[in-house]
């Protein structure tokens, strides 16, 4: 047996996008003349409860995009530590949108307004860059896929709004966060400046994510898309997944967060692993060994078909998706149980 608990990026598309994609109707993007992307991105636009939406080939690009357009060059964005912003993207920050960052540990990846409150800049100091910029991420990757809980978005929000600062979401896994959590994506959405969603993760799309704000914002995105590279033209072939994955994958994401649960349970109580490990709300599993053996263990894992990553001596992350069945993941949580006694 193979599970493949690296990611949920190794997700294929369904024969249903597959079909979608056959028979798209296409035209110049760059043009704004592809009317299969443009229903994507009306409909995502509409599922968020906001203006306008943008489809761009990655998560990645979709993040870099809206700091450069909300956060001036030379200004400072505030960031989780582990945030996949400021660990995950190649130094973009630094090279494409030159801010500099500002780093708080969350509490369970999640930023508290009582810690970041005092961190905005205060106008008028001439030693002081502008804080022009909060990066919030839902569900939070590093911290295990937790959910950012709404109240807390609304309260960064509040605190950035009144610092005269924006707020963006990576909501690379939004959809997780709103399965699990009942919470519409319009709730988690209307409080920030920006947000991105992948398509391409759980919701099982070969390419693209959608970047979600108001009008103005959108269109100064377009022209951030081009600059980076993103413009692309007969791409409705990849929209065409899009539409499939938000009229009909969405639901099923419940059924990955009980995947993770059914492997959680190889890992509570192991004497190898540190106690304090967040039990999965959504997708995402991460535990950490009390030794440093994390490649040890993967190694050991693969051996017998399990695959997952290390994040670093310690941690070990695994990620349930569409592709894993409740077969292999009770077979992965049974590997797991015995490498793990
Ligand atoms: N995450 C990938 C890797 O890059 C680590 C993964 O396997 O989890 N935001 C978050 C929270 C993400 O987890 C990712 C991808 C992205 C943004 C970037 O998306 P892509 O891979 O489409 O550039």
């Amino acid at each position: 047996m193979r599970v493949d608990l690296r990611s949920d990026t190794v997700t294929v598309p369904t024969e249903k996008m597959r079909k979608a994609m056959y028979e798209a109707e296409v035209g110049d993007d760059v043009f704004g003349e592809d009317p299969t992307i443009n229903r994507l991105q009306e409909m995502a636009a509409d599922i968020c409860g906001r203006e306008a939406a943008l489809f761009v080939p990655s998560g990645t690009m979709a993040n870099q995009i809206c700091v450069r357009v909300q956060a001036p060059r030379g200004s400072e964005v505030i960031l989780e530590e582990e945030s996949h912003i400021f660990l995950h993207e190649v130094g973009g920050l630094a090279a494409l949108a030159q801010v500099q960052t500002r780093l708080v540990k969350g509490v369970r990846g999640i930023l508290q307004p009582q810690d970041i409150a005092p961190l905005f800049r205060p106008p008028g100091d001439i030693h002081a860059p502008k804080t022009s910029l909060v990066c919030i991420e839902q569900t939070s990757m590093m911290a295990g896929g937790t959910i950012y809980p709404l109240e807390t978005i609304k309260e960064i929000s509040r605190l950035a709004h009144e610092k005269g600062a924006r707020v963006h979401m990576d909501g690379a896994r939004l959809f997780n966060a709103v399965v699990a959590s009942g919470i519409p994506a319009r709730d988690f959405a209307a409080p920030v400046d920006s947000l991105m969603f992948c398509l391409s993760k759980g919701l099982c799309c070969p390419v693209g994510s959608m970047v979600v704000g108001n009008n103005d914002f959108i269109e100064e995105a377009r022209v951030a898309r081009k600059l980076y590279g993103g413009g692309m033209r007969q791409a409705g072939i990849l929209a065409a997944c899009g539409i499939v994955a938000l009229t009909e994958m969405i639901d099923r994401l419940e059924e990955d967060h009980e995947k993770a649960k059914i492997i959680a349970r190889a890992i509570e109580g192991s004497h190898l692993v540190k106690p304090d490990w967040n039990r999965p709300e959504t997708n995402i599993i991460i535990f950490s060994l009390r030794e440093p053996k994390a490649g040890e263990l993967v190694k050991k894992l693969a051996d017998r078909g399990v695959l997952c990553l290390d994040l670093d001596d310690y941690r070990i992350r695994m990620v349930t998706h569409k592709d894993v069945s409740f077969e292999g993941a009770r077979y992965a949580s049974e590997v797991l149980g015995e490498l793990l006694q």
